[in-house]
């Protein structure tokens, strides 16, 4: 199995009867559906979880704006580039909320960028890999704003308040996002010349497997599921809604008029699901290690563009000093006075 690099101290699901008093009353908590908030007490171990995931959440937003950034000079007219443009703003937006609820569990900003610049914490595997055509940009649209938005739906109802509310409007922007995704193929591939059509095709083929991987290993191989589902702060777990993605999204795909590079995929009448080939989870695993196509370019240009930031964050802090001492004598001044 997969050994985890944010440790969390959970190593198996706590029986109700091994609980002590807090724990017991976090989890009747937990079972009324009541959100937990910042200054509920709860187990350090739902912490770092939820640190560990919604940190990594918000990293996979930042680091995500760099595969679309790519075509941004080349979009190939006005309104695509205002689209492209308008969704890489939103992608960042989402980052920072994600980087503000996470910092309500005490963590700070600084310490989760190092974690991510020091490759300590993870991003989503599907950010290291290439945007090759134009194609590239709708087929993340699609699928990976898609594969997304399932596993997002289901947060909007994560046991942590701060993460669900954030998540309520993240998913407004995502659907948009994947319709623009969507819409850019369906163009392409209904007014399109045969190359279009083709540079389609072939994004779909090089993007399906790795959308799929989105949603982490097997439910089987993934250690922090069974304690998240207990705290609700997963809702399903990694195969299901991997399952729910693929059987909305073929319909879609038929729509298109494209195909996916799995022979094995079919609709099984009695599941009432697409039944699909194997994923190749040694490529997962070494995309997630940092041996994935771009995952050395996507850090370093991170590094970079966070160390030529510097200025703007003295500055900011400048000011905000500068404003509070300004503030602040104001308020001597007028106790003199009084
Ligand atoms: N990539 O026990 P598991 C977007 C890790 S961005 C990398 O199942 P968990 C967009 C996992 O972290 C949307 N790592 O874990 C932005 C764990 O390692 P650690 C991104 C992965 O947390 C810009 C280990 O594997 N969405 O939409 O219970 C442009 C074992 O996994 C991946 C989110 O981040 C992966 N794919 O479940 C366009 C959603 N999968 O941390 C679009 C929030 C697994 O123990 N996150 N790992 O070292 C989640 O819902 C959950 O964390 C996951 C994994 C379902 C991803």
């Amino acid at each position: 199995m997969y050994a985890q690099m944010v440790e969390t101290g959970v190593k198996k699901v706590k029986d109700r009867a091994d609980m002590d008093a807090n724990e017991a009353a976090f989890m009747l908590q937990i079972d009324a559906e009541d959100k937990i908030e910042p200054q509920s007490w709860m187990p350090e171990a739902y912490r770092k979880t939820l640190v560990r995931q919604i940190s990594q959440h918000a990293h996979s937003e930042i680091i995500g704006m760099q595969p679309e950034g790519n075509w941004l000079t080349r979009a190939p007219t006005l309104k695509r580039k205002l689209q492209l443009a308008a969704k890489i703003q939103d992608e960042c937006g989402h980052g920072l909320y994600l980087y503000s609820a996470a910092e309500t569990l005490g963590t700070s900003r600084a310490q989760m960028l190092d974690d991510l610049h020091t490759g300590k914490a993870k991003y989503s595997s599907i950010f290291n890999y290439p945007t090759l055509s134009w194609a590239d940009i709708g087929a993340v649209g699609w699928l990976v704003d898609g594969a997304a938005i399932v596993n997002q739906v289901m947060l909007q109802r994560t046991s942590y308040g701060p993460y669900a509310r954030a998540m309520v409007r993240i998913c407004k922007e995502e659907s948009f996002h994947q319709r623009q995704g969507y819409e850019l193929l369906l163009t392409m591939m209904q007014q399109g010349t045969q190359a279009q059509k083709d540079m389609v095709q072939d994004s779909i083929n090089r993007l399906w497997w790795p959308s799929l991987m989105m949603f982490g290993p097997t439910d089987d191989e993934s250690p922090n599921s069974a304690q998240s589902i207990a705290w609700k702060i997963k809702r399903k777990g990694n195969d299901e809604i991997r399952q729910q993605f693929i059987d909305q999204t073929i319909p879609q795909l038929e729509v298109l008029g494209c195909t996916v590079p799995d022979p094995d995929l079919k609709w099984n009448e009695a599941t009432g699901h697409y039944d699909f080939g194997a994923i190749d989870w040694a490529e997962f695993f070494a995309v997630i290690k940092g041996n994935g196509p771009c995952n050395k370019q996507r850090l370093e240009r991170k590094v970079a563009s966070h160390e030529a930031g510097a200025w703007v964050r003295d500055a900011a802090i400048a000011y905000a000093n500068k404003q509070a001492n300004k503030q602040a004598n104001k308020q001597s001044n007028a106790n003199k006075v009084a």
